[in-house]
């Protein structure tokens, strides 16, 4: 019973979306869970923000997926982007949005992108070809390829809130406890040579 309830613990829980189909979050090469999350319906980039912040595994609040090196986009490529059906959209494939955006009165169509829970700069980059190009007009949230021939994994720039696309990538914890959790690490290792 005892085992049951752990393991109960550890299910991943969504608050908003019903309609959602959410896969088991899957431990990536950084230490972090990722999970897909498909909206056959589909969400727009602010949506899947306020939907990812909500979502909870094993007590740890997520958001949006951050990818900071090529080993994180290889493992989403082979490990978490099969997750997804694309049932709604078969002809032309689908896409799922991640945690990057352009803030306000960036350089068009490149300057300025920033992982929105870390704050951090977008330093690795996985672009489409011509990607970005801000083709509509306030293309400022960054959203990945997932099927179309053979551009998967590829990064692309959406509007945030319009242009809704098929699904969202959730990364357990969210960085800022990452972050804490390092700074906390450090400390103890500081303090013991001490
Ligand atoms: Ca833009
Ligand atoms: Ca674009």
């Amino acid at each position: 019973m005892r085992r049951l309830l752990f393991l109960m613990g550890l299910m991943p829980v969504v608050l908003l979306d019903p309609e959602s189909v959410n896969a088991l979050p899957i431990l990536g090469p950084n230490g972090l869970y990722y999970e897909m999350v498909e909206v056959p319906e589909k969400l727009t980039w602010l949506e899947a923000r306020a939907a990812a912040s909500a979502a909870t595994f094993g007590g740890m609040q997520g958001r949006l997926a951050e990818i900071y090196n090529q080993s994180v986009q290889d493992f989403l490529e082979s490990d978490i982007l099969p997750l997804i059906s694309c049932s709604s959209n078969l002809a032309y494939g689908c896409d799922v949005w991640i945690g990057g955006f352009q803030p306000a009165g960036s350089p068009e169509p490149g300057g300025g992108w920033l992982w929105d829970a870390s704050g951090r700069p977008l330093v690795f980059t996985n672009w489409d070809t011509g990607e970005p190009n801000d083709s509509n007009v306030d293309e400022d949230a960054l959203e990945m390829i997932v099927i179309s021939d053979v551009q998967n994994g590829r990064w692309n720039d959406l509007p945030r809130g319009s242009v809704p696309q098929e699904g969202y990538i959730i990364m357990f914890p969210e960085p800022s406890i990452v972050l804490l959790l390092a700074v906390g690490v450090a400390g103890l290792a500081v303090a013991r040579r001490m």
